[in-house]
Order: structure tokens, then C-alpha cells, then sequence
């Protein structure tokens, strides 16, 4: 089969979710939107440089100091609350993880020139491998980032886990494998293991399409920034969906501004977690629309 491209066919981008472990929604935002998110993020980013509030996440390329994270869009504008309650985005998250699932965080990120090569990677590493009865079992909180296994991105031959996470990038600018393009492994979904990260032989593919686009892949597709040897940054913007039984990576409960919680809709706070799952994150009404602070 030919490699997903840019499509506004849900049964396609389906389609691709299932046999390359991501896809690609063509137009989901205007021209304007796009250009207006951009102008957006590059604002916040400056200022937060500015103020040396600037941030680089931990699985990024060791000594990278140029790529920018800008972390807790949820406080930072409701143009962001928009794009991870998208009906589009929502459908392909519901595909994934079923109609119950979460915010895990809402993030932007920047590709400079001159960034360093960030390691592949899948976002669910944390995932404990399925084991046969009688054999060891791995332990959840042991693993790390490099806990691995690693392997080939083919298809496995025995049951692997599902994805329990899915992530989508907004793309705000154009992405061109020159400016740093999401760069994606077709198939290694399924493969039941993580890639390892010594390696740069990996078959990994630059995820090119005009800004407005949003590319989405699932927790277990092998994938990374790209170098940008570009004159100019890339910007996306990163809404990151998970099970509802799942720590989110960012606590967006916590970190929420009071006034930005008190703006939401009913949505909105059950997607960021403020409505208990069969029990789970309630504070003393496992029933409630709403958990009640304090
Ligand atoms: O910025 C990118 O292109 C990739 C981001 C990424 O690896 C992630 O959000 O897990």
C-alpha cells in the first residue's frame, strides 16, 4: 500500500491508522487559522525565552537547547482548547482509545535550525510487555525510557499490547523534511517493541504537509522531530490523548489556572480529567459530572 497522505476521508485516515500506525488529516484548520496559531505560539515561545521559562523535554536529542517546548497550552488561549476538543481529532482519539478518554497534555513544539537529531521513540515506552502464564512478568513502575525491548519495526508474530495513548501535531506552519518534519516509522505499531535509540538505520519517513494539517499517530508508532536545516522554524502544536485509566503527561488538573477551569465547558473539564472514570480520580463522589477541590 502506498504511504498516507493528506486526506479528509475518515475511512481512509482509519485505514492508515491500522496499517502504518498513523495518518494524516488534510485542511482541518484554514490558512488563516494556521497562520494565526503560528503567530500565536511564536509570541508565547519568545516571551517565555525572554523570561527563562523556557523549556526542553527530557526525550529530546541530549544537549538541545535550540527546540522549544511550549508547555500548558490549556492556560494559554482558548484557540488551543479548540483544537483538543476538534470533532476530527476526537473521532481518530475515540478510534484509538474508545469514546472515554483523556487530555494528556497540550502542548507546542518548535523545531529551530540547528537542533540535534532527536532519538525515535514510541510514547507509550512505559507499556508493560504481554508475558506467557508462568513466566515473568515485567513491572510498570520499573521501566524507564530505556528499558526497551528493542527491535525490528515489522510485524510481530506473537500478541502485542494495544495503544493506550494517541498523539496528533497540529501543524501551524508548513512541515518539510528541511524544517524538521515529524519523521515516522510505517508500521512499527505493530511491532511490540521500542527502537533503540543507538540506531539511525531505522526506515523512518519526513511527514510533509502544508500547514493546517494535522498528523496522528498512535502510542505504540515509532517516530521523532526532524533535524531542521531549514533558515526558518517549524511549529506545531501537540494534543496528546490517553485512556482514561492512564497518568496523563501533563497534571492538567494541578496546573490549571482557577479562572481557565472555571471558563470550561462540561467537555472540556471531563476531558481534562475532572470527571471520575468508573471511580477512578474522584475525590469523594465517584459519580460526580465534576469532582469537587479540596
Ligand atoms: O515535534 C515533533 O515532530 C515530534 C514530537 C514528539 O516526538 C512527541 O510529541 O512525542
Amino acid at each position: 500500500m502506498p504511504l498516507p497522505e493528506p486526506t479528509t476521508d475518515q475511512s481512509r485516515q482509519r485505514a492508515d491508522l491500522d496499517e502504518f500506525g498513523y495518518c494524516i488529516i488534510a485542511e482541518a484548520l484554514t490558512q488563516q487559522e494556521a497562520a494565526a496559531l503560528c503567530e500565536r505560539i511564536s509570541a508565547q515561545a519568545s516571551a517565555e525565552r525572554a523570561q527563562a521559562l523556557d523549556f526542553h523535554y527530557p526525550a529530546e536529542a541530549e544537549g538541545d537547547d535550540v527546540n522549544q517546548w511550549v508547555y500548558q497550552l490549556i492556560n494559554k488561549g482558548e484557540e488551543f482548547q479548540q483544537l483538543a476538543l476538534n470533532a476530527a481529532a476526537r473521532e481518530l482519539a475515540t478510534y484509538l482509545l474508545g469514546a472515554d478518554h483523556l487530555l494528556s497534555s497540550l502542548d507546542a513544539h518548535i523545531t529551530y535550525p540547528g537542533n540535534k537529531t532527536m532519538p525515535l521513540h514510541a510514547d507509550q515506552w512505559w507499556m508493560p510487555q504481554p508475558a506467557m502464564p508462568g513466566t515473568p512478568h515485567g513491572r510498570q513502575g520499573d521501566l524507564t525510557r530505556t528499558s526497551g525491548p528493542y527491535g525490528e519495526p515489522t510485524s510481530a508474530a506473537v500478541p502485542i499490547s494495544p495503544p493506550l495513548a494517541a498523539n496528533m501535531m497540529w501543524m501551524a506552519s508548513d512541515f518539510t523534511e528541511a524544517n524538521g518534519a515529524t519523521r515516522m516509522v510505517p508500521g512499527s505499531h505493530l511491532s511490540g517493541c521500542l527502537p533503540d535509540p543507538s540506531r539511525q538505520d531505522y526506515p523512518a519517513v519526513a511527514i510533509e504537509a502544508p500547514a493546517g494539517s494535522v498528523l496522528v499517530w498512535e502510542g505504540r508508532t515509532w517516530h521523532a522531530a526532524g533535524l531542521n536545516t531549514a533558515d526558518h522554524p517549524r511549529f506545531g502544536i501537540v494534543t496528546y490523548y490517553c485512556a482514561p485509566i492512564m497518568r496523563g503527561l501533563a497534571n492538567l488538573t494541578y496546573g490549571m489556572r482557577s479562572e481557565v477551569r472555571d471558563a470550561m465547558s462540561p467537555e472540556l473539564l471531563k476531558l481534562c480529567g475532572f470527571t471520575p472514570w468508573n471511580s477512578y480520580g474522584m475525590t469523594d463522589d465517584p459519580n460526580a459530572a465534576v469532582i469537587r477541590p479540596g
